[in-house]
């Protein structure tokens, strides 16, 4: 059975735009996945202190069968095969970024994959295309949708348990 997932896309380096078509090209050729949908890719200032240049940033909406852990796996030999070195460090510039942002209703806290995103519902850059995308789509710990979270970090207000991570 597939699950429908959301996947954020951002780079930062190079032909940005490329860099984005090449990765959705590979996530349609994902095994046991359909890329359903993208969402139009949006200019985004840098935040979180992360370094580089001005951001490309989208989500696709994926139908797949792979495991939250097969999905992250494939994710990581897409960035790979887009040129980002193995040892990349967080918060450096990249030339394309994958995170599952949502895997259907699941939670998963494993080493190395958190869903849904932590920080999910306080990034601007993937709250915006997602809830152009998925307006109704679900955070399955806050129970809030992509509407509602983009509502509450427009308005000033964190949807987020006081357990979060900052
Ligand atoms: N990704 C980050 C941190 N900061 N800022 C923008 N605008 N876009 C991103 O994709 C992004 C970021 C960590 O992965
Ligand atoms: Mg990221
Ligand atoms: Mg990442």
């Amino acid at each position: 059975m597939k699950v429908r997932a959301f996947i954020g896309m951002g780079s930062n380096v190079g032909d940005r735009r490329a860099h984005c078509t090449e990765a959705q090209a590979r996530l349609a050729r994902l095994p046991e996945t359909v890329l359903l949908r993208v969402s139009p890719l949006v200019e985004t200032d840098p935040a979180e202190g992360v370094g580089g240049g001005p951001f490309l940033n989208g989500v696709a909406e994926v139908a797949t069968a792979l495991a939250p852990l097969e999905l992250l796996r494939a994710l990581q030999t897409i960035e790979d095969a887009l040129g980002r070195p193995p040892g990349h460090r967080p918060g450096t510039a990249r030339t394309m970024d994958l995170d599952i942002l949502l895997y259907g209703d699941r939670i998963v806290r494993e080493v190395g994959l958190d869903i849904p995103h932590p920080r999910l519902a306080r990034r601007r850059f993937v709250l915006e295309p997602l809830a152009g995308l998925a307006p109704d789509v679900r955070h399955p710990v806050l129970d809030l949708s992509a509407a509602d979270m983009l509502r509450d970090l427009e308005a000033g207000r964190a949807s987020r348990r006081a357990s979060d991570a900052p």
